[in-house]
């Protein structure tokens, strides 16, 4: 795809998905479901829930070495992302909490993009006693369709301080909240509104590094406002969707986060179908109209939008 038309396409993108231009993220330390959606998710604005996970066994527990414990037999996807590509490749889930605990005293390289990440895998679903750890969970927070088995939708994070992933957004153009356990996080992140001056790759990556903006090749990011977030142990951040979010680990860091869709979400991206969306995304997200929207069974959406829980795209 040559530059005119992809950029093109992101303004299609853009001038379709009407979602508020913020500027900053506050903090709020206690929310109620009525005000987190009300004044988060309905107007797509970001917010940081300060301590909002604090309170859980898991901040006390979870540690590599209990990661070791519980699930230490469990073969795990782990991934090097690289600029352009992502490198999978599996490790006992024992092998790498142990790679994790020997690494870590050396603090790491700064720039992290090649550190082996176990990114982005449905470990909650697989492991029961890990959701347990994450009482009192803030369900109401999700569309009803997610509640009662919140953790099956989750996605997990374990990693090396310094590893990176670059700026991207979502696939599903759905929100996220995103539970920090241990350790920190630096996010970037961009509104949507702003796509079209990040040098959009295929469907959802772009080729800017918003830590170290190459101006030259990418002149047009000057006009992007970025705003970086600190996200500490015990914090959850809201990120509406079509966020765009470049994520460096502070720290050893476990985090995990929760892609849900609201009908507004749904169909918001159900319309970017023809906008470069791979079929795949298509698919899920349909499969999720039908669970947020049309109200059908768990029972019956579950077992076809899985496959997006280990799907690299
Ligand atoms: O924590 C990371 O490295 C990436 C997180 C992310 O991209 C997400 O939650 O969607
Ligand atoms: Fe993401």
């Amino acid at each position: 795809m040559n530059a005119t038309s992809s950029s093109a396409q992101a303004d299609r993108f853009l001038s379709n998905l009407q979602y508020a231009d913020w500027q900053s993220v506050p903090t709020v330390k206690h929310i109620s479901e009525r005000d987190f959606a009300e004044n988060y998710v309905d107007p797509t604005r970001p917010v940081l829930l300060g301590g909002g996970c604090s309170d859980w066994a898991a901040c006390k527990r979870w540690s590599p070495d209990y990661f070791d414990q519980v699930a230490g037999y469990l073969a795990v996807k782990v991934k090097t992302l690289e600029s352009g590509r992502i490198e999978v490749s599996t490790w006992r889930l024992a092998d790498y909490a142990r790679f994790l605990i020997e690494q870590a005293p050396g603090a790491g390289p700064p720039s992290g993009a090649e550190l082996p990440y176990c990114h982005d895998i449905p470990l909650l679903g697989m492991v029961q006693s890990l959701a347990e750890d994450c009482q009192p969970f803030p369900a109401a927070f999700l569309s009803p369709s997610y509640r009662q088995h919140w953790w099956r939708y989750s996605q997990f994070f374990m990693g090396p301080v310094g590893t990176v992933t670059p700026l991207h957004f979502d696939s599903l153009l759905s929100h996220n909240l995103f539970f920090q356990i241990y350790g920190a996080k630096r996010f970037t992140i961009i509104p949507p509104s702003q796509v079209v001056f990040c040098a959009r790759r295929g469907w959802r990556w772009f080729d800017v590094d918003p830590e170290q903006p190459d101006y030259v090749s990418f002149p047009q990011y000057r006009q992007v406002t970025p705003v970086v977030v600190n996200v500490s142990a015990g914090d959850v951040l809201y990120m509406p969707p079509g966020t765009l979010h470049h994520v460096r680990s502070l720290s050893t860091s476990i985090s995990f986060n929760i892609d849900w869709h609201t009908e507004r979400s749904v169909l918001d991206a159900l319309a970017q179908s023809s906008n470069g969306m791979p079929t795949e995304v298509v698919h899920y997200n349909a499969v999720a109209a039908l669970a947020v929207i049309a109200k059908i069974p768990e029972a019956i959406t579950f077992p076809l939008y899985q496959p997006y829980l280990s799907y690299v795209n």
